[in-house]
């Protein structure tokens, strides 16, 4: 029996709107797990892999619309439309109340609505938070159950009236009577799809989709674009940010964090295997970083979900040996190939794929050599954190880490070196605010221009970006100087003139955090240069490693003149904050500007 009156009362008025067949509290137990994977058989939406080879494991093939997180129908809804900013979709809130309320009218007919209260981080912990999803999706509760803590103990930690972030959502597919399900419903109308986000109320309403950040609202939509909004306004940070234990051969551990944008390597880094002997990493989460002050003055960080919910296409053993083991049992696949052993197969996994028939992501035979990618290029595995190889041992602390440094980066083929550390905290926070990838032919539009992303966040952030940046300036204010993280740039995408990768990335990466570590220690050497400290010739570990020395000339080299374009870049970049953007982040802007004029002109 549920006890907090404002739940059931809302819970209610959901399924008033909505009209399930029935309404079902989930549990979390491994029994309700199994069951729902049975009945996702039964109906054909999953299929059983080989109990050998991949035991507990399922395949899912989503519809051909409904493939990714989508960004244009995705919506800050706040009562001002400058709250939400010049980088997000804005819509009145009633107004968008008024559109999706049509769209839920009845929209559950026929199917099960599913109330699961989930935690994001460890129940119990001061920094993990409650929410509730209502879906009419049973992917989704067998995802969530492995991507957030869920069931009757987050229930109990939720009493009679604490707080909750209320989420719901729905494929937007009702089923008429006798009308026979399709294997992954959901509104083929990109239109009718919405991804919104009340932050005032702390509300989310998401319909029509069914995959991933549309669907598994704990992640993006709370642990993110909710959680940026509460920890602006508390005083914490919500980040886009991997976090990793390093320990050195003989030494102490230490945690960083790193906010990369999506598709670079963040999954690989937090489970990395370094190449260096002796040092080892830890994961303790690969997308979401929540960080609270702690009573010693430093920020301690938790992972708030439970599980990875990584790209599988490129996973294989010689990118992430360790996401490879992760996905041997008890997981769920995405729009990947299935072999005839019923084993998953796809692009970049290392190996050929098997003989004998195959089926493609949308459901048809399929031969590698039809030129067609078998596998989704946005195919998922979902797999519990406890299966992760390195796992660290604090993962689920609920005091959380101390976090010593910040790592931010892009894929930049030019102009940013492979590492470099800022003079200070505004200086890092500046930093962060230019990060940002290249685009490739894989983008919509030109080719060769740095799509700007501040620390990662910015599909994620539930409010205005240049807010967003202050709010960083002012955490610095929080705490002095030597309890906060220092902050560094990386780049492990540098390329030659030729186009060749001048740095090998993968566990050689660990060669770079070593420098990290030892600036952070106090014993790393480097050189000041006006964009920022770089390692002294010889400070990084290059042992072992079969480097011309030309690659890391070119990849520690900092030429003014090509710095002077990108801050004509960043100045493009900063004119669309307006006067939302924190003064000192111009003026750091203009301080590099004067450092290379003058570099260039010595
Ligand atoms: O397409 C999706 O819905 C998944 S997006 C995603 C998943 C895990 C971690 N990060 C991301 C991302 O887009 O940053
Ligand atoms: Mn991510």
């Amino acid at each position: 029996m549920v006890s907090h009156k404002r739940l059931q009362q809302w819970v209610k008025e959901a399924a008033g709107m909505c009209r399930p067949e029935s309404i079902y509290w989930c549990d979390g137990s491994p029994a309700e797990y199994n069951r729902l994977c049975a009945a996702m058989v039964n109906t054909g939406m999953a299929t059983p892999l080989n109990p050998a080879k991949r035991p507990g494991s399922f395949l899912f093939r989503s519809h051909p619309s409904d493939v990714a997180r989508v960004e244009d129908r995705t919506f800050i809804a706040s009562g001002n439309k400058d709250n939400a900013g010049p980088t997000n979709n804005w819509m009145d809130p009633a107004e968008l109340r008024k559109k999706m309320t049509g769209l839920y009218s009845g929209c559950m007919k026929g199917r099960i609505m599913y109330v699961i209260p989930f935690s994001m981080g460890p129940i119990g912990s001061s920094i993990s938070k409650i929410g509730v999803e209502i879906t009419d999706s049973p992917y989704v509760v067998v995802n969530m159950r492995i991507m957030t803590r869920i069931g009757t103990k987050v229930l109990d930690a939720l009493g009679k009236d604490g707080e909750f972030v209320p989420c719901l959502h729905s494929v937007g597919a009702p089923l008429q009577k006798g009308q026979k399900d399709t294997s992954w419903p959901c509104t083929p109308v990109i239109e009718n799809k919405y991804i919104s986000h009340f932050p005032e109320e702390r509300t989310i309403w998401s319909y029509g989709s069914g995959y991933g950040g549309n669907a598994l609202l704990g992640k993006k939509c709370f642990a993110l674009r909710i959680a940026s909004v509460q920890a602006h306004d508390e005083g914490w940070l919500a980040e886009h940010m991997l976090i990793l234990g390093i320990t050195p051969p003989k030494g102490e551990k230490k945690y960083i964090a790193a906010a990369f944008p999506s598709a670079c390597g963040k999954t690989n880094l937090a489970m990395m295997i370094p190449t260096l002997p002796g040092w080892k990493v830890e994961c303790v989460g690969d997308d979401i970083a929540w960080m609270k002050f702690g009573t010693d003055g430093r920020l301690h960080a938790i992972n708030p979900e439970a599980g990875f919910f990584g790209v599988a296409p490129g996973t294989s053993m010689q990118s992430n040996p360790n996401a490879m083991l992760m996905i041997k049992k008890n997981s769920i696949f995405t729009n990947v190939v299935l072999t005839e052993e019923n084993d998953i197969w796809w692009e970049g996994i290392g190996y050929e794929p098997p003989t004998g028939k195959k089926i493609d992501w949308t459901g048809s035979a399929w031969e590698p050599l039809s030129r067609k990618n078998g596998a989704h290029p946005n195919a998922r595995f979902t797999a519990p954190a406890v299966q992760c190889p390195v796992i660290d041992p604090a993962w689920e602390d609920p005091a959380g880490v101390p976090i010593s440094a910040f790592l931010v980066g892009g894929r930049r083929p030019t102009t940013i070196p492979l590492v470099h550390q800022a003079f200070s905290w505004n200086h890092g926070v500046f930093l962060g605010s230019i990060v940002g990838s290249e685009t490739t032919t894989a983008n919509i539009g030109a080719v060769g221009v740095v799509r700007r992303d501040p620390f990662a966040m910015l599909p994620f952030c539930g409010y205005h970006m240049g807010d967003y940046l202050a709010h960083w300036i002012s955490i610095g204010k929080r705490t002095t100087a030597d309890k906060l993280p220092n902050i560094f740039y990386v780049n492990w995408f540098r390329r030659s003139d030729d186009g060749k990768w001048l740095w090998p990335g993968y566990g050689d990466n660990s060669r770079v955090i070593k420098w990290i570590y030892e600036r952070i220690s106090g014993t790393g050497k480097g050189v000041e240069t006006p964009i920022g400290y770089l390692p002294s010739p010889g400070a990084i570990d290059l042992k072992g490693l079969d480097l011309p020395s030309s690659n890391i000339g070119e990849l520690l080299k900092v030429d003014p003149e090509e710095w002077l374009r990108e801050v004509q870049s960043i100045k493009e970049h900063y004119g669309k904050f307006g006067a939302k953007l924190p003064i000192v982040l111009r003026e750091e802007l203009s301080a590099l500007e004067s450092r290379l004029k003058k570099a260039l002109s010595s």
